[in-house]
């Protein structure tokens, strides 16, 4: 395959930006090798700055789940643009989108729109800290949040394939606040509850994580956090800025039937373009500056381009079918891999949440990030090099999402699982 401008431009951005990359991530080192440059993406393709495409599971980690460049949203941006990119005064479409997401996520009654879902997360806490008059905040192992400095403290994406379990930088004062509990133990959390609930401002999580590599909730453990939450008077943080959306139109929470108090988002609901959203019951929200005395603020926070792409693309997702679509393609999938895996010899086992999905190379089960962590992460590397020369695009590390859109087809699915089959059967 040739890639000597991907070379050429990786070379010069090494000396440009830190790691040549404005994601760590995306600097593949964790599959040994050089990140590619992408020109433009089509449906459920990427072709890079020498003319190679791939099939594209990354999806920008999340947000094109229509795929690449869906008229709906493409026509959005390009009216909106004609009126302008940014007032910094409130416009209709924040209004909108607000009412779009109010709708579908029912224990959402109030929202902010901020420009991440590292802000989103940030603010929730903090939020959710001045509501309690509380410090402490429950966090779990594997998951991961964004970039905020009380969460980097063993996160589960970029800093877990960096082998960083807390990050320079984050204060010690920043990080005693912060509990580690373990994903899907509920008797742990039991146990750090009984030692100091009345103490806990908030437990965050990823109801379905995708920072470890795909690992759903265990039965009864959002429930059994529900409950302790509500025991203790904490703030139930579900960060939805992956599974929103995704998992289904009313995210992790309407799959699974459990309420957080607060909700994060990001990623879909911008449709591609920079956005993130907390909100949740209305007496919390309500703390919310200016309306209450909770700082948070953020210049283009609710821009007219990312409120419309969010909206086209919501709209879209609100169709009939749509899911059932998404469901059928990535099962096929799962199923075709999980055949494949059978037939050979190489160790590994499949965690996948609607068109979310992990190949863990490991026997498993995979419930938690020690589990994960036992992963053969050279053979990853291995498999991710082979695909990438077979034209499909994974996600650069064992300890993230594969994710399936609406735009992949029935030729992207069969190729995807041929080239895979070639890999696993051995
Ligand atoms: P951003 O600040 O990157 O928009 O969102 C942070 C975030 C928060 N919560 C969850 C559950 C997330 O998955 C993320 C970001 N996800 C990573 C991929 N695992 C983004 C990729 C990257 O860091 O470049």
């Amino acid at each position: 395959m040739d890639t000597r401008k991907s070379q050429e431009l990786f070379a010069e951005a090494q000396r440009l930006l830190p790691g040549g990359v404005n994601s760590p991530v995306r600097a593949m080192r964790s599959v040994g090798t050089d990140p590619i440059f992408i020109a433009r993406g089509e449906g459920s393709l990427m072709y890079d700055v020498d003319g190679n495409h791939y099939i594209d599971y990354v999806g920008s980690w999340g947000p094109l789940i229509l795929g690449h460049c869906h008229p709906a949203v493409q026509e959005a941006l390009e009216k909106t643009l004609r009126n302008g990119t940014s007032f910094g005064a409130p416009s209709p479409l924040e209004v909108e989108l607000a009412r779009k997401v109010i709708a579908a996520v029912p224990s959402i009654e109030m929202v902010r729109m901020v420009n991440s879902g590292t802000e989103a997360t940030m603010s929730a806490l903090r939020v959710a800290r001045g509501f309690t008059g509380r410090d402490r905040i429950i966090k779990f192992i594997g998951c991961y949040h964004g970039a905020v400095d009380s969460l980097l403290v063993q996160a589960g994406s970029g800093m877990a394939t960096l082998s960083l379990p807390d990050s320079p930088g984050v204060t010690k004062g920043t990080s005693a606040d912060t509990i580690l509990a373990r994903y899907n133990d509920l008797d742990h959390v039991r146990e750090i509850m009984a030692a100091g609930g009345e103490q806990v401002a908030a437990i965050i999580l990823e109801p379905v994580a995708g920072n470890m590599g795909v690992v759903p909730p265990a039965v009864g453990f959002l429930e059994g956090l529900r409950q302790l939450a509500s025991e203790y008077g904490s703030v139930l943080i579900f960060d939805e800025v992956m599974s929103g959306f995704r998992v289904a139109y009313g995210g992790a929470q309407e799959r699974f039937g459990v309420a957080p108090d607060l909700t994060c988002l990001g990623k879909i609901i911008g449709g591609g373009m920079p956005v993130g959203a907390f909100g949740g019951r209305r007496e919390i929200m309500e703390t919310v500056a200016p309306a209450g005395n909770t700082y948070q603020a953020g210049t283009l926070s609710g821009n007219p381009l990312a409120m419309a792409a969010g909206l086209a693309m919501l709209t879209e997702l609100g169709k009939p079918g749509i899911y059932e679509a998404l469901e059928e393609k990535s099962a096929w999938l799962a199923d075709s891999l999980a055949e494949s895996a059978a037939a050979g010899t190489i160790a590994t086992c499949q965690n996948r949440v609607g068109s979310m999905m992990t190949l863990f190379f490991t026997a498993g089960p995979v419930t938690d990030f020690g589990s994960a962590k036992a992963s053969d992460t050279g053979r990853y590397a291995e498999y991710f090099k082979h695909m990438l020369e077979n034209g499909v695009y994974l996600a650069p590390s064992q300890f993230e999402a594969a994710f399936v859109s609406l735009a992949h087809d029935e030729d992207n699915l069969a190729r995807t699982a041929a080239s895979a089959a070639a890999f696993l059967r051995g």
